[in-house]
């Protein structure tokens, strides 16, 4: 067959091929298959050698032809499958936007922290600034500097986890007071969020809770400033509505010293299993700092006189929230925890 008939079915062959390809890699195939540098066009002009030369320039102009009709049909074609397979791949990823969407769980605070944080807001707002202190504590800083010492009938009631070294999980906030007065000078006020540790468990008691200490000492603190402190704090917290009683009780680190307690969540006042029928919640004890702890810490109980308070912060939460089992707050089950979403006061800037 001579070259030009080669040539011929070459192009014959290529716009046949072109015509039936279904996709652009079936088309990018026959592409290099007839015009790539080792492609059949190529492979068909070698045979140029064998000619005369004055054959060869009209040989030459009739492939460089054939070369353009095929690219100009290639060129065809690929827009034309290009704009087919959009087309389909559209209509595969095509969103139904009518059906129902997916919603997406929003976190929320944990309903302990939402109250540690409107408490902590509120006596901000009165002046106190916040102090930590270590899970970890030692004997002294926990009891002996509170004037409570070894064998004092109050260590029995802290039910206290003992560690191996004899150091302590702090059965309270209260040993903060004592690290802070001996680093600082008065006055003093601050305010100390924590957990703390206790071997005790039944619907209002917990062997990990929260607490939140409170500590003013200056010149002449007086008792009636621990009322005035407390009952706005109740007042601001609760509500103006709910009834809220001092009662005397003992403390070895504060004298006087009193417990405060407020009207139960379940019962209102009448008596159930979770106020063990009293009718009240306790929820914070306090008092005036007792001279032994001033001593302990190298002030002098006639220069400097302060109050001090420890607040549960889970006694709370169970009051504003009306929740009568203090377990629900550390299973994590998500139908509880869903239903505390407001954002705290403190976040909104309604505490003033
Ligand atoms: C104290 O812990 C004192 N340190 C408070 C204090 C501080 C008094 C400063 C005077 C001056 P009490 O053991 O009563 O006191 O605990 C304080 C509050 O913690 C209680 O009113 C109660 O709200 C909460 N609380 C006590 N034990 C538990 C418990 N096991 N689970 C949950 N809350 C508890």
């Amino acid at each position: 067959m001579s070259l030009v008939d080669q040539l011929q079915t070459l192009k014959n062959k290529a716009f046949s091929d072109i015509q039936q390809a279904v996709s652009t890699q079936a088309l990018e195939e026959i592409r290099v298959e007839f015009l790539g540098k080792k492609g059949l066009l190529t492979e068909v002009l070698k045979g140029m050698a064998t000619l005369d030369v004055a054959q060869r320039p009209l040989i030459g102009q009739a492939a460089n032809e054939i070369k353009t009709e095929i690219q100009a049909l290639y060129q065809e074609r690929v827009t034309g499958l290009q704009r087919q397979e959009r087309d389909a791949r559209l209509r595969e990823e095509a969103v139904d936007v009518s059906l129902p969407g997916h919603g997406t769980d929003l976190g929320l605070r944990h309903p302990l922290n939402q109250v540690l944080l409107e408490v902590t807001a509120i006596f901000q707002n009165l002046g106190f600034s916040v102090q930590e202190g270590p899970d970890v504590e030692s004997d002294y800083y926990n009891f002996e500097a509170l004037n409570i010492p070894k064998d004092h009938p109050a260590r029995d009631m802290h039910d206290t986890f003992y560690l191996k070294n004899g150091d302590v999980l702090r059965t309270h906030t209260s040993p903060v007071q004592i690290r802070t007065m001996t680093q600082q000078t008065p006055p003093i006020r601050i305010i100390v969020p924590g957990k703390v540790y206790r071997c005790d468990t039944d619907v209002t008691h917990s062997p990990m809770f929260h607490q939140v200490e409170g500590l003013y000492v200056d010149k002449d603190v007086t008792f009636s400033q621990l009322k005035g402190t407390l009952s706005h704090f109740l007042k601001t917290f609760f509500g103006k509505d709910k009834k809220v009683r001092f009662r005397p009780s003992y403390f070895p680190f504060t004298e006087p010293s009193t417990e405060v307690d407020v009207e139960c969540v379940k019962c209102e006042g009448h008596g159930c299993n979770v106020c063990k029928r009293s009718g009240w919640l306790e929820i914070l004890g306090a008092g005036m700092v007792n001279r032994k702890v001033f001593d302990s810490v190298g002030y002098d109980p006639d220069q400097v006189t302060g109050f001090a308070f420890g607040l549960g912060i889970e006694r709370l939460a169970m009051l504003k929230f009306g929740i009568p089992d203090i377990r629900f707050f550390y299973e994590n089950d998500k139908r509880f925890l869903g239903q505390f979403g407001c954002v705290p006061k403190a976040l909104t800037g309604e505490i003033k």
